[in-house]
């Protein structure tokens, strides 16, 4: 991003939270697995794999059947839960990796509504958990490349985008989707902050939009997601870099006109509307041909190639058939 370069030592030291309040998460953590309130296959996976590891304190399970559509779930190795709830972008609560870990707890995540407006037949208003009901959880491991260069492998909990979308009818006006963010500055330190224009709003093409990929996502490692990851509801866009995919949601708003989006505000000549994750398009101001995936990143560690659409191809080239991905960046 714009204020900052990446030279890979900027990765978080151990655990800003008090150990005694990740150890009372751990308890309660083995008190629901005791209690076999956990749910069953991946989840109960995802919640050893996270017990396994520190990170944020432990939230409420979320049980999740393993994902039937395709390319939901690389068998790459996962990042570890510690890294994935403690190395985050989430500017209203800082701009550095360890900020939102530290700052996030004041985010109020209940209640919560989303209002899914504009270019639909049934505009709804939405408390959180009648959100979250409105289809069945499942786990999806993506992978996540940012753009500045650094990637992770996350087990998210959630359900397409598109089961929304279908119930609220989209007018035949509608082409664009745009996500507004909660922007509070009460709650939130760095919203008044000149980085970004606030609140912070991404969006998606109508048909990106209804990709089964596209996934609107309440958590992670089998739990709700903590604060810092953009709780209580957050999209994820596997193949495109990790800015479009905004966190903490207040608003989907379906529009005939394309969205003005926050990093493209900020910089339209580094962030394109699309931005599909592509090796061969570099950021003015770095190469995108290869990532180092976190985790992996020690004084010695290789970088990793970076792929096409993020390794997603297969599933959603054909959404860009005749475009030039070099000027539609
Ligand atoms: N509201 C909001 N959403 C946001 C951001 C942000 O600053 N504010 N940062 C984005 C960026 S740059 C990335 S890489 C991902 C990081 O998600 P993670 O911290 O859960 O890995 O969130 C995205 N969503
Ligand atoms: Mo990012």
């Amino acid at each position: 991003m714009p204020s900052r370069t990446d030279l890979g030592f900027d990765h978080p030291v151990p655990s800003e939270i008090t150990p005694r309040a990740a150890y009372e998460g751990r308890r309660r953590w083995l008190r629901q697995l005791a209690a076999g309130s956990l749910g069953t296959g991946l989840a109960t996976w995802a919640g050893r794999q996270a017990l396994a590891a520190e990170g944020a304190p432990r939230g409420a399970a979320l049980a999740a059947v393993k994902s039937a559509v395709a390319g939901a779930v690389t068998m790459e190795r996962p990042t570890s839960r510690a890294d994935v709830t403690r190395y985050n972008n989430f500017y209203e609560f800082g701009t550095d990796k360890a900020d939102p870990a530290k700052n996030a707890h004041t985010l109020k995540t209940r209640p919560w509504t989303v209002v899914i407006d504009g270019e639909v037949k049934k505009p709804r208003t939405l408390d959180i958990d009648a959100l979250m009901k409105l289809a069945p959880m499942e786990e999806r491991i993506y992978r996540l490349r940012c753009v500045e260069g650094w990637s992770m492998v996350i087990p998210w909990v959630g359900w397409s985008l598109a089961e929304l979308i279908r119930q609220v009818e989209p007018t035949g006006h509608a082409k664009y989707v745009e996500f507004h963010t909660l922007a509070d500055p009460k709650t939130m330190p760095f919203v008044g902050s000149r980085v970004l224009e606030w609140p912070y709003v991404e969006g998606l093409r109508l048909d990106e939009a209804m990709h089964p990929l596209t996934l609107l996502a309440f958590g992670l490692y089998g739990e709700v997601l903590p604060n810092q990851n953009g709780a209580p509801v957050r999209l994820v866009v596997p193949w495109k870099y990790g800015f479009k995919s905004a966190k903490s949601i207040v608003r989907i708003r379906f529009t005939a006109q394309p969205p003005r989006t926050a990093w493209n505000k900020a910089a339209p000549q580094e962030y394109g509307f699309y931005s599909n994750v592509n090796p061969e398009v570099d950021h003015p101001r770095w190469s995108q041909a290869s990532e180092r995936r976190i985790g992996e990143d020690g004084l010695f560690a290789k970088k990793r190639p970076t792929l096409m659409f993020n390794g997603y191809g297969a599933q959603v080239a054909q959404l860009y058939t005749g475009m030039d991905l070099r000027r539609e960046f």
